[in-house]
C-alpha cells in the first residue's frame, strides 16, 4: 500500500474500534475505582457518637470464679455491639441536663412521711450519704464511715459546706437509680446492662483480673491508698473523685471503668449470675427472686467499677467481674454513671435510637 495513500476505510473503522474499546475500557476502570472509593452501607454513619466508644461486641464470661462469692460461678454469654460513654456524666453534663429539664434529684426531695413515718419532719429533710474517714486506733465498725447529711446532694456532694466549684468536669455523684434514669430518658439514651458494662470494662482481656492485666497498678485507676478506711496516701494524686479521663483508657477507649466512681447498671442485683448463663444480650431486669443477702427484703440494683474509695486491704472491687448492690433510691459521694446507645443504622443519628421522653421534673 502506498503509504502517502488514504487510509483504507476498514483500517479507520479498526483504528475507531480501538479506541472505542480502549475508551471503554478507562470508563469501566474509572467507575471501578469510584465504586472502592465510596463507602459501603455499614460506614455510611458514624455508628456511635463522639463521645462514645464502639464496643465490638462477642462472647465473654461474665464474673469470677476466684474471686467474691456475689461474682461466682462465671456464666458465658453473648453480647451485641453497642456504643458507650467514653466517660462518666461529668457534673457539666448533669447540669445542662438540669437546666433543661428541670429536674430535682431525690437527694433534693424530702424523705416521704409514709416511707419514714418514726421521722420528725425536721429529720425528713433532704439529705444525702457522705463518706467521711475514720480515725484512731481502734477497732473500727463496719460501713461506720457512712454519713447521712442533710443538704448533700449532687450540687454539694459532700454536704453544705460543699460545692462544685472547679469540679465541672468531676463525675456526678449523689444521684439515685431514678436520677441516672431521668438523664438517660432526656438523652434519648440508656444505663448499660451490667453484663454489657462488664464486657466494656474487660476492654478486649476478657481472662484478666482488671482492665489492663494481671497486676495491680495503682497508677492506672483511681483508687485507694493505704489501710482503709483511716489513712489515704492519694498516692495516685487525688483523695476523692478525679476529672473524668484523668487515668488511662482501656483497650476500648473508656476511661474510669476501673476506680473513680462506681456506676448504675440497669439489672437488679441477686449473688451470682445464674439468671444470665448463657444468654444473648442478658439483663435482671424484674427485681423478683434478686435481692441482697446481707439486706433482705430490699431489691437493689448492681453497681460496677469500684470507687475513689476501694483499697486492696478492703473491698478490692475496681476489677471488672466485681460487683455491688445499692437500694435504687439512695445516691452516694462514690457512685454515679455512664450512659450506653445502640449502634447507629445507616442513615440514623448516632447515638440518638431511644425515644426521647419529655423533660423530667422531680
Ligand atoms: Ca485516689
Amino acid at each position: 500500500m502506498n503509504p502517502l495513500s488514504p487510509i483504507e476505510p476498514l483500517a479507520v473503522d479498526r483504528i475507531g474500534c480501538r479506541h472505542r474499546t480502549l475508551l471503554f475500557a478507562l470508563w469501566a476502570v474509572a467507575q471501578l475505582l469510584l465504586l472502592l472509593l465510596q463507602p459501603g452501607p455499614a460506614l455510611a454513619a458514624e455508628p456511635c457518637p463522639a463521645s462514645m466508644a464502639l464496643i465490638p461486641g462477642g462472647s465473654y464470661r461474665i464474673g469470677a470464679a476466684a474471686q467474691l462469692p456475689e461474682e461466682q460461678p462465671g456464666r458465658n454469654l453473648r453480647i451485641s455491639p453497642f456504643c458507650l460513654d467514653r466517660t462518666e456524666v461529668s457534673n457539666d453534663r448533669f447540669a445542662a441536663f438540669v437546666a433543661a429539664s428541670g429536674y430535682i434529684t431525690v437527694a433534693e426531695r424530702p424523705l416521704s412521711a409514709e416511707q419514714f413515718p418514726a421521722l420528725e419532719a425536721s429529720e425528713r429533710a433532704p439529705g444525702s450519704l457522705v463518706f467521711q474517714p475514720v480515725g484512731g486506733s481502734g477497732p473500727i465498725e463496719e460501713l461506720s464511715w457512712w454519713h447521712w447529711v442533710q443538704g448533700a446532694d449532687w450540687r454539694h456532694p459532700e454536704g453544705p459546706g460543699s460545692d462544685l466549684a472547679g469540679r465541672g468536669q468531676q463525675p456526678v455523684v449523689q444521684v439515685a437509680y431514678e436520677d441516672a434514669e431521668a438523664f438517660a430518658r432526656w438523652a434519648g439514651q440508656a444505663l448499660p446492662s451490667e453484663a454489657q458494662w462488664e464486657f466494656a470494662a474487660r476492654g478486649g482481656l476478657n481472662d484478666r483480673i482488671f482492665a489492663w492485666g494481671n497486676s495491680w497498678n495503682p497508677h492506672r485507676a483511681n483508687t485507694w491508698q493505704g489501710p482503709f478506711p483511716s489513712s489515704n496516701t492519694a498516692e495516685d494524686g487525688y483523695l476523692g473523685s478525679a476529672p473524668v479521663g484523668s487515668f488511662p483508657a482501656n483497650g476500648y477507649g473508656l476511661f474510669d471503668m476501673t476506680g473513680n466512681v462506681w456506676e448504675w447498671t440497669q439489672d437488679w442485683y441477686a449473688v451470682g449470675h445464674g439468671p444470665l448463663a448463657d444468654g444473648d444480650d442478658p439483663i435482671v431486669s424484674s427485681a423478683a427472686a434478686t435481692g441482697d443477702p446481707r439486706d433482705p427484703g430490699v431489691a437493689k440494683h448492681v453497681i460496677k467499677g469500684g470507687s475513689f474509695l476501694c483499697s486492696p486491704n478492703y473491698c478490692s472491687r475496681y476489677r471488672p467481674a466485681a460487683r455491688e448492690a445499692q437500694s435504687p433510691d439512695t445516691g452516694s459521694s462514690h457512685i454515679g454513671f455512664r450512659l450506653a446507645a445502640p449502634i447507629a443504622t445507616p442513615g440514623a443519628t448516632p447515638g440518638a435510637a431511644f425515644t426521647t421522653a419529655p423533660p423530667l421534673r422531680g
